[in-house]
């Protein structure tokens, strides 16, 4: 097994022909639930160009981004470090905050560039701006980008308008701060941005740069984070109305037309044999937008709780002649994307303590997952209080529980906000190979071995614990007004006049 996985990555690592590494295409969803896409079990949904990738690649069952919100998952995905090294906590950044992705963590961008690689990020960044564009993704090893930085609920609501134009999107959006941008590299092209064009601005940057990259021979980095399906929902005249699931599935449509195109311009260049394409999501779906939110399917609540449905999400990787089609039902984790691109470019990892995995011998039908264990932080992960829960091979290990806002409006009462916080000592545990919803906790009295499995938990815990150090808050060095990204920085009032 080894010696074939030797063979394959001798090919990879071919260092004298650029065009013979891999490309890698990184597509990410924001608050997108475990049961929203077709080939999850979504009755409604329209996700035709997913299901395909999943048909055609492997579909993963117990797949984890590490927060329940979107700044920290980023950061966790483009590291392979937990949020807690660098920073990202509590919650997430803001237009004006003053911090960001420290600089001196290394980014999967940074981990292929040395290599030769074309990089580019499209869509939702979310790991900062800062002071003179101190934290864009130009200077976290991205050669290129064209997105919003942050969420498009961050910014007045009014021109945050549905198609056809007159309708208003759902949701409450942020009033008081500047009108979203959109941004070329580190320059505002667009304040504010028209909601309505934005996919088709990104899936131009997006295909036009596996294009030019393939033209030029050059093995490429694509990163695109988007801002669907975050609310509030938008799609253009391509997807309104087109879907059976109102204007979350017309939204999950445009997205996943983007996908569509991707993969064409991957077939048109010949380059789809080489690039090896993951799609995952940052978080559990806002259940709180009800109707208009997204779905996590048989799990347990959303976004904002560690439980499963805040932090369990589709994910599926796709390589034509290199993955085989199927489903796992491995451990696998957004930390693990690092270590695995750089082992199939055959780049040396960064000098720094990683929590992700190489996942090649399981995407390539080697092996297992070396993955054991998940670790659940909550939005404010704090030392006190360390791990929320922790999953050891099926068991999850439930040592606080708390609901939010975030998904406050079903009717199971653990997701709601008035479900304080509460420890559990010993934990709750589940098995979540027989109950994946975590409706019936364990009975350490009346199963046999179940001692044994929390003695390794606690053992699992306590080592991670001690190989954990707390980088220092970045979103706890707040926001300032100023730097709010403005198309005309001089003008007055602000943030009305940021607008161009
Ligand atoms: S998130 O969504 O950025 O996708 O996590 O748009 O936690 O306070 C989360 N929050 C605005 C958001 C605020 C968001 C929060
Ligand atoms: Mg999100």
């Amino acid at each position: 097994m080894e010696r074939a996985l030797f063979a394959f990555l001798s090919v990879a690592l071919c260092s004298s022909c650029l065009a013979s590494l891999p490309n890698f295409i990184v597509i990410f969803a924001d608050d997108l639930g475990y049961g929203d896409l077709g080939c999850y079990g979504h009755p409604s949904s329209l996700t035709p160009n997913l299901d395909r990738l999943a048909a055609q690649g492997l579909r993963f069952t117990d797949f984890y981004c590490t927060s329940p919100v979107c700044s920290p998952s980023r950061a966790s995905l483009l590291t392979g470090r937990y949020q807690t090294r660098s920073g990202i906590y509590p919650g997430v950044l803001y237009p004006g905050s003053i911090g960001g992705l420290p600089l001196n963590e290394t980014t999967i961008a940074e981990v292929l560039k040395p290599l030769g690689y074309a990089t580019a990020a499209v869509g939702k960044w979310h790991l900062g701006v800062g002071p003179n564009g101190t934290y864009l993704p130009t200077r976290q090893g991205f050669d290129q980008y064209l997105g919003i930085p942050y969420s498009h609920d961050m910014g007045p609501c009014w021109n945050l308008t549905c198609f056809p134009p007159d309708i208003k999107c759902f949701g409450l959006c942020d009033v008081g701060t500047v009108k979203v941008p959109l941004m070329k590299n580190e320059v505002i092209e667009q304040q504010p941005v028209n909601f309505l064009d934005l996919e088709r601005a990104y899936s131009d940057f997006a295909t036009n740069f596996i294009t030019v990259s393939v033209k030029n021979n050059q093995p490429f980095f694509l990163y695109y984070p988007s801002h669907h399906t975050h609310y509030p929902q938008y799609a253009g005249p391509g997807a309104t109305g087109r879907s059976l699931r109102g204007p979350f599935g017309d939204a999950l449509l445009e997205f996943d037309t983007t996908v569509g195109k991707i993969l064409t311009t991957l077939e048109q260049t010949g380059a789809i044999n080489r690039t090896l394409v993951f799609f995952t999501a940052d978080n559990g779906p806002e259940l709180m937008r009800q109707a208009r939110g997204g779905n996590s399917g048989l799990l347990k609540c959303g976004k904002g709780t560690t439980y499963d449905g805040g932090m369990r999400e589709p994910a599926i990787a796709f390589w034509p002649g290199t993955i085989k089609p199927g489903v796992t039902h491995e451990l696998a984790s957004t930390l693990d994307i690092l270590p695995t691109m750089a082992r199939l470019a055959g780049a040396p990892l960064p000098s720094v303590q990683l929590d992700g995995v190489d996942m090649t011998q399981l995407l390539l039908g080697l092996g297992k997952s070396r993955r054991e264990a998940m670790m659940f932080y909550p939005t404010d992960p704090s030392e006190k209080y360390s791990l929320f829960a922790l999953r050891l091979w099926k068991y999850k290990a439930h040592f606080y529980t708390r609901g939010t806002t975030h998904s406050g409006t079903v009717p199971d009462k653990d997701c709601q906000v008035f479900s304080v916080l509460k420890a559990h000592d010993p934990p709750l545990i589940f098995d979540l190979e027989a109950d994946p919803s975590e409706n019936y906790p364990l009975s350490l009295e009346k199963k046999p071995g179940l001692r044994t499995v929390l003695a390794r938990i606690l053992e699992a815990k306590a080592k991670f614990e001690a190989s954990m150090v707390f980088g220092e808050s970045q979103i706890g060095k707040g926001s300032d007004r100023e730097l709010e990204p403005c198309c005309s920085p001089l003008c007055v009032p602000k943030p009305s006049c940021c607008q161009c």
